[in-house]
């Protein structure tokens, strides 16, 4: 699949559309969803053009990899939910309902969560 450059992702990372950024870094931006699942759902986003983690997971460098697991993890840990528990997800094409082409995983948190298949 082709990137988007126009995906609505890819414009918060140009600042063209506001976000509630939780944390920002050379290889990564993360943000509040805007229709949160749980109490804490941060998204977790790559500054590279990668449509999902199937694209990102071939094409990235060692150091976007490194740094954007890194970062995750310091994202769940600045939230608070490291003790109590989180999800992370990524969703990669239709058949998972991702929306948006650009790579982003999901942590999810701050309640207790049921199982994972819906
Ligand atoms: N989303 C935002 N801000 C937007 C557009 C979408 O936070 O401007 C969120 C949606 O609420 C959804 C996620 O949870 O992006 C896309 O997830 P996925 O279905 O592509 O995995």
């Amino acid at each position: 699949m082709t990137y988007d450059p126009n995906n609505i992702f890819a414009r918060i990372l140009r600042g063209e559309i506001p976000c509630k950024k939780v944390y920002e870094d050379q290889h990564v931006l993360a943000f509040h969803d805007i229709h949160p699942q749980a109490p804490t759902h941060i998204l977790v986003i790559p500054k590279g053009a990668y449509v999902s983690f199937a694209d990102f997971s071939e094409k990235a460098t060692p150091e976007e990899i490194v740094g954007f697991t890194r970062a995750a993890g310091l994202i769940a840990r600045q939230a608070g939910v490291e003790d109590t528990g989180y999800r992370i997800l990524a969703n990669h094409g239709p058949d998972s309902h991702q929306e948006v082409p650009h790579y982003h995983l999901h942590i999810v948190g701050g309640k207790k969560l049921g199982p994972l298949l819906m």
